[in-house]
């Protein structure tokens, strides 16, 4: 039932805000943080090695947690799946799709999405915090720490780190506010400040759909809630 009604409010508007985690790239291979089978439950203490804190303190130590982390090394091997190809698909058929993603892999837009609000950033890249350069991923993975090789500067990953100030915060608030239906796909909604993103949607009155296998701290502000596998789910919404 509550599948019908979903199917039925996503075929019925024009525009559609999507806000992702990274319950939608597990099928992709790369682990979530928060589920039980997820990155984080082994080590705490993982908040604070990718802060940007620790960032500072210990530039060299940072960028080895960072990438054992991230699993950056295997980033190149992990492509899009049938969720982010769904919403492209979403797009296709001449929606409107804004992609609000907490996720870092860049699998969105490898999937061919065209407006992704990268919240918390990417680790497809990163930027010299002296001259501004940029650096790619091959780049980046050519030395232990990356060096900017104009200036010698320590590189700072494009991921927001933890004590980071968020950039796309007011991108995010727009395209909800010009987008007729919200819908969240696997994410815990713990992050702060993206889980204010569904509230504020909820202050606008948008209908929203919620598609996480595990409940979450914010399921009752959305109209319809479905706890499942988001692959299965997905088929089943395009059938
Ligand atoms: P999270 O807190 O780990 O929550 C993920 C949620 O997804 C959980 O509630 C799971 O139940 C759910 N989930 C996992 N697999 C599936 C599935 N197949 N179908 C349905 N639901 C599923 O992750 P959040 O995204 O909420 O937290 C935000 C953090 C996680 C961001 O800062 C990210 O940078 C960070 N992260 C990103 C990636 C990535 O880019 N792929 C991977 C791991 C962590």
């Amino acid at each position: 039932m509550q599948l019908k009604t979903a199917a039925k409010m996503i075929a019925d508007v024009s525009s559609v805000a999507v806000l992702t985690g990274a319950g939608v790239s597990t099928a992709s291979g790369i682990p979530d943080f928060r589920s039980t089978t997820g990155l984080w439950t082994a080590d705490e203490a993982r908040e604070y090695y990718i802060s940007n804190y620790y960032f500072h303190k210990d530039p060299v130590d940072f960028w080895g947690k960072y990438k054992d982390i991230f699993r950056v090394k295997l980033l190149k091997d992990y492509g899009p799946n049938h969720v982010h190809r769904y919403l492209k698909d979403l797009e296709m058929h001449g929606k409107q799709i804004t992609v609000i993603t907490q996720n870092v892999d860049g699998l969105h837009t490898l999937a061919g999405s065209e407006h992704v609000i990268e919240y918390h950033g990417t680790l497809n890249s990163a930027t010299c915090p002296n001259c501004g350069r940029s650096f790619d991923l091959p780049y980046l993975l050519e030395t232990e720490t990356p060096i900017c090789e104009k200036c010698g500067h320590v590189l700072k990953p494009d991921v927001v780190l933890f004590g980071d100030p968020i950039t796309e915060h007011d991108s995010a608030e727009k395209a909800i506010q010009q987008s007729e239906l919200v819908l969240v796909l696997g994410t815990s909604l713990l992050v702060s400040p993206f889980n204010i993103l569904p509230e504020y949607a909820n202050s606008l009155g948008k209908p929203s759909i919620l598609i996480n296998r595990e409940p979450t701290v914010m399921d009752e502000l959305f109209d319809v809630v479905i706890h499942d596998d988001l692959s299965k789910v997905v088929q089943q919404l395009q059938k």
